[in-house]
């Protein structure tokens, strides 16, 4: 078989600046051919007589470049659709450590909340808003749902004798019209690994348009931790299997595994705390008061790990917390955390595989740096791509004696 595949013409979606070294710098509406395609996210392309690396999400087939118009890039009917029955609203209730937060604000605040004015922005079922009529005295809570559920969540209110207080309005947050500014914007947007679906950007559009001045975000900020860690179970699960399936040897599988299961970040992934290799970081801070649509395009944080454990080091893992601060200056906040050390949530943790484990010692250091880069077409989704090197002071030890 043809190792090579033969070149195609493709339209770059928008801009991108490469690195200088391996990457190459395109313009929106630039045509390239893309001459290999290595892995998933990065494609080798040739511009104008030079060749370099481009991220493959912001890449479309000529054809199809001319097709992306007809497409709803929020892929809003598909969406929607999901949360629309109950499946997702089953697993975020059961979800305590969720659910308990939100309600452990509104009763820490619940003086506080007083005729104040609160908008629900995605309130599915209505637990918050339900929440806030039960526990607290707003003078109105406006509960905004896109999603058909809206009908239900309006049942839902009037059987508990809240519809004095929680109004539904069934649309988008984007498009819906309140009758006066809010309060307090309240809104459950967290996606995977913090930002996967950017429910956050109707978030920040409501902010800027119902959100009074001097008015509070809940949450009020939002990170994003890493660390690198072990990962055991996953390699052997995927990997390690090829190398004796029922005493055959399978590893010429082994690089269809690591296109199929390593390229892309695994959701959903349960991490042992004791899988860290060294301290989780913060690699990137949200303040939901100063934050911007257009910040969400690319997010970049940086790291540099100082290792605790010698061991296989697997990949990253990746997890988020929010904070949602107190109405009353001074206040304590209330904090909902997703890491390994925190009570399970239905997030869990987002796992990042290196093609190969590194065995690497206490005392390592990895540097880095981490990029969410937001899909041009497809805007609820992202690319995330992790630069890193390590430097083993064993390795450095080794040397110096051999020189
Ligand atoms: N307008 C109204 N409802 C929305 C919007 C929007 N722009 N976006 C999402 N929802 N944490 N990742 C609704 C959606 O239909 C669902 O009921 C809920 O918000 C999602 C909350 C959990 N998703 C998340």
């Amino acid at each position: 078989m043809e190792d090579e595949e033969p070149p195609e013409e493709y339209v770059a979606l928008c801009s991108f600046t490469g690195n200088g070294s391996d990457q190459l710098s395109v313009s929106r509406g630039d045509r390239l051919i893309v001459r290999a395609k290595p892995s998933s996210d990065w494609w080798w392309v040739e511009l104008r007589g030079v060749n370099g690396y481009v991220p493959a999400s912001h890449l479309l087939q000529g054809d199809a470049a001319e097709q992306q118009e007809v497409e709803d890039p929020w892929q809003d009917e598909e969406y929607f659709g999901s949360y629309g029955t109950l499946r997702l609203h089953l697993e975020m209730l059961s979800d305590k450590s969720r659910t308990e937060a939100f309600r452990k604000v509104i009763v820490r605040n619940s003086a506080s909340l007083q005729e104040k004015v609160v908008m629900d922005l995605g309130c599915g079922t209505g637990i918050v808003s339900l929440f806030c009529a039960k526990l607290a005295q707003p003078a109105a809570v406006y509960a905004v749902e896109a999603s058909s559920m809206a009908a239900c969540t309006r049942e839902l209110v009037k059987q508990n004798a809240c519809e004095e207080v929680v109004t539904v309005l069934q649309g988008r947050a984007e498009e819906v019209q309140l009758p006066e500014q809010v309060d307090i914007l309240v809104s459950e947007w967290m996606g995977n690994c913090l930002l996967f679906e950017y429910m956050v950007e109707s978030v920040l559009l409501a902010r800027d348009r119902w959100l009074r001045d001097g008015g509070t975000m809940w949450p009020s900020s939002a990170t994003l931790t890493l660390v690198p860690c072990r990962a055991h179970g996953y390699y052997a699960e995927k990997m390690a299997f090829w190398e004796n399936t029922y005493g055959l040897d399978f590893t010429p599988l082994q690089p269809l595994a690591l296109q199929e299961f390593f390229a892309k970040p695994k959701f959903s992934h349960v991490m042992d705390p004791d899988d860290c290799l060294a301290s989780p970081e913060d690699v990137i801070r949200l303040d939901m008061y100063t934050l911007q649509v257009a910040d969400l395009e690319e997010m970049q944080g940086q790291f540099q790990f100082c290792l605790e454990k010698s061991g296989l080091f697997h990949g990253f893992s990746a997890w988020f917390s929010v904070c949602f601060k107190s109405l009353e200056e001074g206040g304590a906040s209330v904090e909902l955390n997703t890491g390994p050390n925190a009570e399970p949530t239905h997030w869990k943790q987002t796992l990042f595989m290196l093609d190969e484990p590194i065995f690497a010692h206490v005392g390592d250091s990895i540097r880095g740096s981490i990029i969410l880069r937001r899909n041009p077409v497809w805007r609820r989704h992202m690319t995330v791509t992790l630069h890193w090197d390590i430097s083993s002071h064993v390795q450095e030890a080794l040397s110096c004696k051999a020189n």
